[in-house]
């Protein structure tokens, strides 16, 4: 599991103002819409209790901050309890949380106490980024002459996050073509869903739509490029060098936290 660090999080509250923005403009929806569309859920006025965990590699600075501040700019209530672990736990309780949210090295969870609803940051990392990709606004790709690969999109970095991508495409009858350079991995997935192209680099195919998630910086190289080509991406670190972001004019959807941990939130929210 690859943790983020606090020097990954130094700029949340910069990151997350501009993917929000870019976000707004390429969908025409803003965020809270984004996400009521997406789980078909909605915010009522449930209070958030943010749990610092200190097992393992212990507490990562900023981490509970980053997720404080996030949930303020969707305007969902939320506090950091004083305590940690059981009695951070304790105190969420104590204090009225509806909904939990906390994270150990394996696993970040938000839990509903009413409706036990609950969310893992892998599936609902995957969920959001690759649900951005599908709700681009037809007006951003009707001048481009690229019209024809609005439903393709190259997935690169098939794990924890990636392959949960994969469903959303697919149900949205996406060609769909993968990557990862642990080619068992691409087997196991061809097998599940036959439909799925392994990506072959020396084909020239070129997308309009990338969707990254790996742990390693660099991974989209030139020969795959458009001009204004959108790649949405959690992985860290950058999937995309900044001078080919400039060179192809990318639009890139990418931040360490705060778009996966509002979607945790959505997917445990009433329904509509
Ligand atoms: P993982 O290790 O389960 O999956 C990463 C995959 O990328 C592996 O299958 C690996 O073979 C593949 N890969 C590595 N280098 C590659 C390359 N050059 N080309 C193609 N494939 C390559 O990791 P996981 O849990 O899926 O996380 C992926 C990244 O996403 C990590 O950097 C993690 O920190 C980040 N992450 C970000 C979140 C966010 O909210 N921004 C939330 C959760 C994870
Ligand atoms: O501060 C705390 O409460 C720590 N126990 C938090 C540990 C989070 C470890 N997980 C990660 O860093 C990655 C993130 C990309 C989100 C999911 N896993
Ligand atoms: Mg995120």
């Amino acid at each position: 599991m690859a943790l983020l660090t606090t020097n990954n999080l130094n700029k949340i509250k910069e990151d997350m103002e501009k993917n929000k923005t870019l976000i707004e403009k390429l969908t025409n929806k803003n965020l809270t819409q984004l996400y009521e569309s997406i789980y078909n859920t909605y915010y009522k006025s449930e209070c958030v209790g943010i749990i610092p965990i200190t097992c393992g590699n212990g507490i990562i600075s900023g981490f509970a901050e980053s997720i404080f501040y996030t949930l303020q700019l969707v305007n969902i209530n939320a506090f950091i309890t004083k305590n940690t672990d059981v009695s951070g736990y304790y105190e969420a309780i104590d204090k009225k949380a509806d909904i939990v949210i906390m994270a150990d090295d394996e696993t970040y969870l938000s839990y509903n106490l009413k409706n036990k609803k609950m969310s893992n940051n892998q599936q609902a990392t995957a969920r959001i980024y690759s649900e951005i990709l599908i709700n681009i606004n037809e007006n951003i790709i009707k001048g481009s002459k690229f019209i024809n690969l609005q439903k393709e999109v190259l997935i690169i970095g098939v794990g924890n996050v990636g392959k949960h991508a994969i469903q959303t495409f697919l149900n949205n009858n996406y060609k769909t073509y993968i990557y990862d350079i642990d080619k068992r991995k691409l087997n196991k997935l061809t097998e599940q869903y036959p439909q799925l192209i392994i990506f072959d680099f020396k084909l020239e195919n070129k997308f309009l739509k990338i969707f990254e998630a790996t742990q390693n910086e660099n991974t989209v190289p030139e020969s795959v490029l458009l001009d204004n080509t959108i790649i949405s991406t959690p992985g860290i670190p950058r999937a995309l060098s900044e001078i080919l972001q400039k060179k192809y004019n990318i639009n890139l959807i990418m931040e360490p936290l705060g778009l996966g941990t509002i979607s945790m939130l959505y997917e445990v929210f009433e329904n509509k």
